[in-house]
């Protein structure tokens, strides 16, 4: 029988287990990736697991995501992360290199490999044909060790396209529409593989635009074939002998097909506060902008920024309007400013931003109050933007450009004052390496910087055998890890757990660290209760950490994201779920929750029988489906305490 190419790759890694979809199996990891968010906690548990030396094929910490430095502990990480790379065997891509994955793309990654990455983001190198998959932290640093990566055998999904985008429709507008067809729950275990005569008319950059907000499906990973137009791409970037060949065999199967016809795409746009929540520019033509962001891992490509460029060439941007650019890289910038697109920018009004992610994460240019946002990131979630009245709404570039001038929502197809503006991918990309630093062959000499904010890993205890619980928040559905554990000007704390779960749901309920810790302090086990797709969103691992660092030990939701379930697990939380989704109504903030034989019950097949409420309570049916592997990280509190108790 024929194999797809999820298959096909995961096969060529498979370590253990099976690729029958729900199976588990441990895949060989060929490359990492972290950023600077994620990635010092990463580094201090592969620290504390006491791994020497990195035994991935290639290894890149990027720093990206903080890089606003107000306070030392930006520069604190970014010290701390350069340092530990040229000790371990890290490529150290600099502050001002850009965003991890328009880099990891540009410069690493290969078709028919693996990338576990400390980003939801990651699925981006889909866009050339990798299984690039994101995680958390302590994956990401097992997998940098030489461990296999765990991951359930997913359903390959086939998306066909067939036709060919129209003028102004691009692949935001494509994945928009996939967002629109699958929505943000309900496919975890999925993976999209792209297929069809569309195809050879999307370039590698708009590859990665759909694979990198397939992240927001919550999909394992996107990927898409590798055929002349990765080639291109590739000899482009100076990489010819990174390509090979990889297509579906013709009669591989997939557990769903879906068909889309590029042509039938119109311009689209996620409406506040989900990227789920998709609905067509025409109808909401003529709504007033005060902002208008460009960037981030989605849409700061050469091609997107040149696409920008040539739109607001000979125009102003409304007097109302704050448009801000940040391009994905040193080299997409170098090019805009060798072409003299960078002046047009710079004529324009628009306001030239690092090349980081800024903007995206809510570190930085946080809209007005009630402000309308058109941003061409991936996430519109409440109050991400740093702005909880704002009204963020995901567009293309071509969206984006326009409102720019117009001051208002315009749908690009239906207007005659702008020639659409047509780029073609280069021949050549400038190709400077110089900010990626590559590590010396031995790094036993170098010393670690440790600055005065870079904190420890925390550990967990055993699991208990009695769970002698308190209902300490209840949240409703799509709860998302910006819920639980904000970014934005908390960012900062990411090294130091004690000091950033002082933050836990912030936005949502202020109250809960210090009611938890006060819980935790009484000798009582905080439960997270929660509705459909707990977790939801990026990888950050703190979302289990700082919870668990608050004494939480299990949560019970309707269901969860893939890589939240994984954190979960990993620092020994358990996430149990609801057996009647009804009897989520049953459970009272506040109430006490308790369960005879914890241990017992994931010792054994996982399900369980929780008493909410004061004396005789109410009998709660729960279960959690856990591999093998997963039961002896819970049973012993946590990965750290397995791998070094
Ligand atoms: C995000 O887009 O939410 C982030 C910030 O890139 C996160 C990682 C993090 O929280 O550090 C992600 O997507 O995983
Ligand atoms: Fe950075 Fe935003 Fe991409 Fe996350 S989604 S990696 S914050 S640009």
């Amino acid at each position: 029988m024929g194999l797809n190419i999820t298959e096909k790759i995961l096969q060529a890694h498979r370590v253990e287990g099976d690729c029958t979809p729900g199976h588990e199996l441990a895949i060989r990891i060929d490359q990492t990736l972290t950023q600077d968010a994620t990635g010092t906690m990463a580094c201090l548990q592969f620290e504390a697991m006491g791994l020497l030396r990195v035994r991935a094929e290639r290894a890149v910490s990027y720093v990206d995501h903080n890089t606003i430095q107000v306070g030392p502990e930006n520069a604190d990480d970014h010290a701390y992360l350069q340092s530990v790379a040229a000790k371990f065997g890290m490529v150290f891509s600099r502050p001002g290199n850009g965003i991890c994955h328009q880099l990891h793309l540009e410069r690493f990654g290969r078709p028919g490999r693996t990338l576990l990455g400390a980003d939801s983001h990651t699925p981006t190198g889909g866009g050339v044909g990798m299984l690039a998959i994101g995680a958390g932290g302590i994956d990401v640093a097992l997998a940098m060790g030489g461990s296999p990566f765990y991951l359930t055998a997913p359903k390959v999904i086939r998306i066909k396209l067939t036709g060919r985008l129209r003028p102004w429709v691009s692949a935001k507008d494509v994945i928009l529409k996939v967002l629109e067809k699958f929505s943000t729950k309900g496919n975890v275990g999925c993976v999209f593989e792209y297929a069809g005569p569309g195809l050879k008319h999307l370039t590698v950059p708009e590859r990665a635009t759909i694979t990198n907000m397939g992240a927001e499906c919550g999909v394992t990973t996107s990927v898409f074939p590798s055929d002349a137009v990765t080639r291109a791409f590739l000899e482009a970037q100076g990489r010819a002998d990174d390509w090979v060949e990889l297509a579906a065999d013709p009669d591989a199967r997939y557990a769903r097909e879906v068909a889309i016809d590029l042509s039938d795409i119109e311009p689209l746009a996620a409406a506040p506060h989900s990227p789920g929540n998709v609905v067509t520019v025409a109808s909401l033509a003529g709504m007033a902008v005060q902002q208008v962001m460009v960037g981030s891992c989605t849409n700061s490509s050469y091609r997107d920024l040149k696409t920008v460029a040539k739109i607001l060439a000979g125009r102003q941007i409304a007097p109302t309007v704050s448009l801000g650019l940040a391009p994905g890289s040193r080299q997409v910038l170098m090019m805009l400013s060798k072409e003299g697109l960078l002046t047009e920018l710079l004529k324009s009004g628009a306001r030239i931003l690092e090349n980081a992610c800024g903007f995206c994460i809510g570190n930085s240019q946080s809209p007005a109050s009630n402000a309308v946002s058109l941003r061409t990131s991936n996430r519109n979630f409440e109050g991400r933007s740093g702005t909880p009245t704002a009204k963020v709404y995901l567009v293309s570039p071509e969206t984006a450009a326009l409102a720019a001038i117009h001051g208002r929502i315009v749908d690009a197809t239906l207007q005659t004052e702008v020639e659409w503006p047509r780029v073609r991918e280069p021949k050549v990309y400038p190709v400077d390496d110089s900010m990626f630093m590559y590590p010396p062959a031995d790094g036993s000499g170098v010393t670690i910087i440790r600055g005065a904010s870079i904190g420890q890993v925390p550990r967990n205890t055993p699991l208990p055998e009695v769970l002698q619980g308190v209902v300490a928040i209840k949240v409703g559905d799509k709860i998302t890890t910006d819920h639980i554990m904000p970014a934005g000007q908390r960012l900062k704390h990411r090294s130091n757990v004690g000091v950033y779960a002082r933050y836990v749901f912030e936005g949502v309920d202020p109250q809960f660290p210090a009611r938890a810790s006060a819980n935790r302090d009484q000798g009582l086990h905080n439960v997270i209760v929660a509705g459909e797709s707990y977790g939801q969103g990026s990888s950050r691992e703190h979302a289990a950490l700082c919870p668990m660092y608050l004494g939480v030990k299990a949560v019970i939701a309707k269901s969860f994201e893939r890589i939240h379930l994984a954190n979960l697990i990993n620092f020994g939380i358990v996430p149990f779920v609801f057996e009647s989704a009804a009897d989520y109504d049953a459970v009272e903030p506040g109430a006490p929750l308790r369960m005879e034989s914890l241990r017992t019950v994931i010792e054994g097949d996982g399900r369980g029988i929780l008493v909410a409420g004061e004396g005789e309570g109410k009998r709660i049916k729960v279960r959690t489906d856990l591999t093998e592997r997963q039961r002896r990280i819970l049973l012993v509190g946590g990965v750290l305490n397995l791998v070094t108790p």
